[in-house]
């Protein structure tokens, strides 16, 4: 594998999920694989989950890692051709990605969309300029469409939990008071469609999903209905696709509590995190039993170390 920026740059997701699982029973069995690699993890945003979980995943393997927050410490960056550079911007990103590839084996970037020009989010602009110019293979760490390394650990999570062969699971809206990517919920989606399992959405009318990524999922805009039944509820808050980034007044009564649950197949809670309590999600449910939010965190780890590791049997090919 020499990109991973979303399900399709993956031929086998179900090998690729018992990957993950494997190397959580033996995390450091492929030791040899990173020595004398070097992985970069580029952040133009926050995280935590992301860099510290790629960060245990790489030195599982035997790696060296650096980590540069671009966003708080680098260079302001350009990311537009054929602009003269005389404003903030100090270093272009054609330079910038390509001396990274210089330094490392390796590199995964996040870049979040700007939630205000669609087509420069949905065309992935910023992603695929680190792609074109550094040279090396790529992870996405959070692109401005996708977040593919959190939806293998979802997939894994519910793969290692579930009760039943084919579980329900119900991606669910969840109220928030800022404006939020669609990164999460599409790239679940899109993970979603290609497991065995029976996958639901469920959103006020207005938050309707880019169709690209739930093609072959069910979309019901009645919380109680969608989550009948379910095995695992995946809560998320996002803006509209269309009008682009917007979000509209109300709907707080969509926050999942227990009492939500009581028609459901004892399900269980998820959420990439991080979450405001007692907007996105019920403190009830977050301190309860249902919730595997932590888990799920956990499992981070073992789905980027496949990624990593796939990347290195290719770099050593
Ligand atoms: C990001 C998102 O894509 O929704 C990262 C999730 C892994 N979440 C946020 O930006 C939360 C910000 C907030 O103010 O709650």
């Amino acid at each position: 594998m020499k990109l991973f920026s979303s399900v399709y740059d993956v031929p086998n997701v179900k090998a690729l999920v018992d990957e993950a699982l494997q190397l959580k029973q033996n995390p450091y069995s492929y030791q040899h694989l990173g020595k004398n690699k070097t992985m970069a993890l580029v952040f133009l945003n926050p995280s935590l989950r992301t860099r510290m979980s790629t960060q245990k995943a790489a030195l599982n393997l035997g790696m060296n890692v650096m980590v540069l927050n671009m966003d708080k410490e680098g260079w302001a960056l350009e990311l537009r051709d054929n602009v003269i550079m005389n404003g903030n911007s100090v270093e272009h990103i054609r330079e910038a990605a390509a001396v990274m590839g210089q330094y490392a084996d390796i590199i995964g970037v996040r870049s979040f969309p700007g939630l205000k020009i669609r087509e420069e989010d949905y065309n992935e602009m910023i992603f695929n300029k680190f792609v074109q110019f550094c040279g090396v293979p790529v992870v996405s760490l959070e692109s401005a469409t996708r977040h593919p390394l959190q939806s293998l650990a979802d997939l894994v999570t519910i793969e290692e939990l579930k009760t039943r062969e084919r579980p329900k699971v119900v991606l669910t809206w969840a109220p928030h008071v800022k404006s939020l990517p669609q990164a999460v919920p599409n790239s679940f989606a899109e993970w979603m469609c290609k497991a065995d399992v029976d996958f639901v959405i469920t959103h006020p009318k207005g938050y309707e999903l880019c169709t690209d990524f739930t093609n072959g999922a069910t979309i019901i805009n009645n919380q109680d209905e969608a989550l009948a039944d379910a095995d695992f509820i995946y809560v998320k808050n996002w803006s509209a696709y269309e009008p682009y980034g917007k979000i509209f007044p109300g709907n707080g009564d969509w926050m999942l509590t227990n009492e939500k649950l009581k028609g459901t197949n004892n399900a269980k809670v998820m959420h990439c995190l991080p979450v405001r309590r007692d907007l996105e999600l019920s403190s009830e449910i977050l301190d309860g039993a249902s919730s595997i939010v932590v888990h799920e965190a956990a499992n981070r780890v073992w789905a980027a170390q496949a990624v990593l590791k796939r990347m290195l049997e290719k770099l050593s090919d």
